[in-house]
């Protein structure tokens, strides 16, 4: 649950400010473009760190002021993870982790953004029970789909990825099946990985 700050010290005549709401931790906007990354020799070097926020307030300065997911050009992601983590394989807090996607084809575009919104929010706002378990989550947008997923910390760790797989299609709403892939399955196999889990 967010906290308010302590109220600022005020100089004379200085108008008070409202106190911002503090998250219970700090957050990082990143943005990855495709179309620069088929001309990379290695992945992630278009990744880019965009806004750490730490408040509520801060969060919907930057949400109202970028444009929605679906909006964006095909072949780019955007991510969302705690402060700190890099949307990477190679990150050692997201290393032995996985991911929750949920696909959609193009032309829903609306269910994409709300979609990303809800999940930012319940990731913002504590709302897993697993907490602890979560790095963050990523929207992409390609030529004919558009992916969300919710990346998690300790894919051996059954019973806290399928309390979240659960929990995130509760909070969506959503009722197709969904998997998980372990990072390291995705190494080894490339797209050919298996889900490791199914929710
Ligand atoms: P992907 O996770 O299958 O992405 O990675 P997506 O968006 O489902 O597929 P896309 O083709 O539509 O972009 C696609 C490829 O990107 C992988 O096979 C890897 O070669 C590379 N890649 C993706 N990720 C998340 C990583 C990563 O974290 N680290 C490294 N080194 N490569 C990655």
């Amino acid at each position: 649950m967010a906290k308010a700050d302590e109220a600022e010290e005020l100089e004379e005549g200085e108008i008070p400010r409202p106190p911002k709401h503090r998250l219970e931790r700090a957050w990082t906007f990143w943005y990855d473009n495709y179309s620069a990354k088929s001309k990379q020799k290695t992945w992630g070097s278009s990744l880019r760190l965009v806004y750490t926020f730490s408040t509520v307030e801060d969060f919907w300065g930057i949400y109202n002021n970028v444009i929605q997911p679906s909006q964006l050009a095909n072949g780019a992601d955007f991510h969302c993870f705690k402060a700190g983590i890099e949307p990477k394989w190679e990150d050692p807090i997201c290393a032995r982790g996985g991911k929750w996607s949920i696909t959609f084809s193009k032309g829903k575009s609306a269910t994409t953004d709300t979609f990303w919104l809800y999940t930012v929010l319940a990731m913002i706002g504590e709302q897993f029970n697993e907490s602890d378990e979560i790095c963050g989550a990523v929207v992409s947008i390609r030529t004919r789909l558009e992916k969300l997923a919710l990346w998690t910390k300790t894919a051996s760790n059954e019973a806290a990825q399928m309390s979240i797989g659960k929990q995130w299609k509760d909070l969506l709403d959503y009722h197709d099946k969904i998997g998980f892939i372990a990072h390291e399955d995705a190494i080894r196999d490339d797209k050919s990985a298996k889900n490791k889990y199914n929710a």
